[in-house]
């Protein structure tokens, strides 16, 4: 069985509670549990973590080290701010796919730039809530060697 984490960043837990024209509807929970879901198909398991506290994120990547296969990630606001974050997943190593809901390259200049996509397997962005589901299965797809 494929372990994975999934981890959002700051302010995503307000998913579907305020600005719904901008990150849509669904509730992280509602995320969530379409990824199990999608993850029992694909033969994975997953767990998820949600923070507002980068420090907070960067224990939770590095808890993954020996722990956990892939790692799903939308950094939020941090992807554009955040050399911990990148650094604690190069730290451990283990393969990640960077997710946005809206298409960063299509809004301000200042989230044009992600310190997170280079050391990513890949990233997707501008699917909504979709970009998550797309995101778990190009990780497990990656992981499995296809
Ligand atoms: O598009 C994405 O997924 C982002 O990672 C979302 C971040 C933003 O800073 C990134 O540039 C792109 C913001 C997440 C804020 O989420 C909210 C959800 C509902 C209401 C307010 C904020």
């Amino acid at each position: 069985m494929i372990k994975l984490q999934v981890i959002h960043g700051p302010n995503l837990n307000l998913l579907g509670l305020r600005e719904p024209a901008i990150y849509g509807n669904q509730t992280l929970a509602d995320i969530e549990q379409t990824l199990v879901a999608e993850a029992e198909m694909l033969a994975a398991t997953l767990s998820c973590f949600q923070s507002n506290s980068e420090g907070a994120l960067v224990d939770c990547i590095q808890a993954t080290f020996g722990q956990k296969d892939g790692i799903l990630i939308n950094p939020g606001a941090y992807t554009h701010t955040s050399v911990a974050i990148r650094d604690a997943i190069a730290a451990v190593g283990i393969p990640t796919v960077e997710v946005h809901l809206s298409n960063i390259h299509q809004r301000e200049a200042f989230r044009h730039h992600s310190y997170i996509a280079a050391v990513a397997v890949g990233q997707i962005c501008g699917f909504g809530a979709d970009s998550y589901r797309l995101g778990l299965q190009a990780l497990v797809r990656h992981l499995k060697g296809c």
